[in-house]
């Protein structure tokens, strides 16, 4: 785990001494949109028109935020128009490698496609030599003009939700005009205190910042169960319906990973997903939802949490359990 300073790689984990021992995340740098016609997005510049080829997508399947895309690019019948690379489970000193020659094949990288690289780094200084900042998945990246068109994947699942609809034909849109007031509310919670708060809560390197996030993350949980309780999905539409959007995908990812991982790794383990009902059924909704389960790979998810956070569990022992009840047919 590192970062790149000047173009150069540097091998060190999280500085939370400066923020009293809370993790706090960083912004993604690069933000330009693929569009329909070229055009420029909300930010960044134009120049990234939709086309069949053009574009590779870098993910890790352990991922949750590199999840997301991988879930758009499969809802939207994007498989055909965009190539992926898969990055290894394990991110050591390097940060996320391609290591295509693992021992065991489950945990293979399915290697660089574009440029063999070694390492993630790499492909983030191809795009610019002296780049400085953390080396995140997932990026979208243009073989056209050689460059990273985007590493923030709240925007990268908008652009695939709709940028491309000309060429799939297909015009599922998860984030309608008139709903987007209530989706961004819901994006709003769920990321501070879902997505993001078991991060914040695993990653925190002082018992009352742990402590505090936990707290936020149950209260988060509780009230996506109550929600949940009267309604299918996380927003309604005006005539009292719950239509399945954006929201759900986002919240999606991090609950396939809860039980497995967060409730153990992160020490998020008030209750489990298990012991919400409505949650419980949501997810299993979710992942029965045609081509979303091959887009969950439980053994990448597992071995990346327990083996590469080394200063969280330092046997790099991976947990056998538990079962899964939503993967169950
Ligand atoms: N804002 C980014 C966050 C992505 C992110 O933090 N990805 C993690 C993997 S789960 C990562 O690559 N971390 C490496 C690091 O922080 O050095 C997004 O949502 O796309």
């Amino acid at each position: 785990m590192g970062l790149l300073v000047n173009g150069e790689w540097h091998d060190q984990w999280y500085d939370t001494k400066a923020s009293d021992g809370a993790f706090q995340r960083e912004d993604a740098q690069l933000r330009n949109w693929v569009t329909a016609n070229g055009e420029p997005g909300p930010t960044g510049k134009g120049g990234f028109a939709a086309e069949s080829g053009r574009y590779h997508l870098y993910v890790s399947l352990a991922c949750p935020w590199a999840h997301r895309t991988l879930i758009f690019r499969k809802l939207k019948q994007l498989e055909a128009h965009i190539d992926v690379s898969v990055v290894s489970p394990d991110m050591l000193s390097n940060g996320w490698e391609f290591d295509t020659e693992h021992e065991q094949q489950r945990f293979r990288s399915s290697g660089d496609a574009l440029f063999n690289s070694d390492y993630m780094h790499q492909v983030y200084t191809r795009n610019k030599v002296d780049y400085s900042g953390r080396v995140t998945v997932p990026v979208l990246w243009d073989k056209q003009q050689n460059c990273i068109v985007s590493n923030e994947s709240s925007e990268i699942i908008r652009m695939f939700n709709s940028a491309f609809n000309e060429l799939t034909g297909n015009h599922d849109d998860y984030y309608p005009e008139a709903l987007r007031e209530r989706i961004d509310a819901v994006n709003e919670w769920v990321y501070h205190d879902i997505n993001n708060g078991v991060y914040k809560s695993g990653f925190a390197t002082q018992a009352d910042k742990y402590e505090a996030n936990v707290a936020r993350v149950f209260e988060a949980l509780n009230k996506a169960e109550t929600i949940l309780q009267q309604q299918d999905f996380l927003v309604a539409n005006d005539d009292g319906n719950a239509v399945l959007t954006e929201a759900d995908w986002r919240l999606f990812t991090t609950l396939v990973r809860f039980d497995a991982v967060y409730v153990g790794h992160f020490k998020c383990n008030v209750r489990r997903i298990e012991d919400y009902p409505a949650l419980s059924a949501y997810l299993k909704r979710l992942y029965d939802h045609p081509g979303i389960a091959e887009t969950v790979n439980i053994d990448h998810i597992k071995r990346h949490y327990y083996y590469s956070h080394d200063m969280i569990n330092p046997t790099r022992i991976v947990p056998v359990g538990p079962e899964l009840s939503f993967m169950k047919r």
